[in-house]
């Protein structure tokens, strides 16, 4: 895993990075060719759906945010999984 590159995802304004273990996840299926798959995060099942770069809510697909592969370095990152940067 090239941890140069992390995963985000969209927040009110501005992005959050994935847990590390829900990164290297998405890493591990991208690198793999998947495109469409099931993830549980914080007890909810997403999908992520990386053609469109977006994750929705399994059972309520409302509940969508756009997703991108990033250097670890984007700016304006909130902090990881809602857990605000100082
Ligand atoms: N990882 C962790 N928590 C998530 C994720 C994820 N990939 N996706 C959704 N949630 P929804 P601001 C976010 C949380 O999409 O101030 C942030 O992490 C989501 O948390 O409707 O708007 C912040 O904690 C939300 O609490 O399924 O930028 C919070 O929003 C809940 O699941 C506020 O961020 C429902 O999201």
């Amino acid at each position: 895993f090239d941890n140069q590159y992390q995963w985000f995802y969209q927040g009110g304004n501005g992005w959050w990075q994935y847990d590390d273990r829900t990164s290297q996840e998405i890493e591990a299926r991208h690198k793999n060719g998947e495109k469409v798959f099931e993830l549980l995060i914080a007890g909810f099942l997403y999908i992520i759906d990386l053609e469109n770069m977006i994750q929705v809510r399994r059972n309520d697909r409302s509940r969508k945010r756009k997703i991108r592969r990033d250097l670890i370095s984007l700016p304006g990152v909130k902090g990881v999984a809602g857990l605000k940067y100082p």
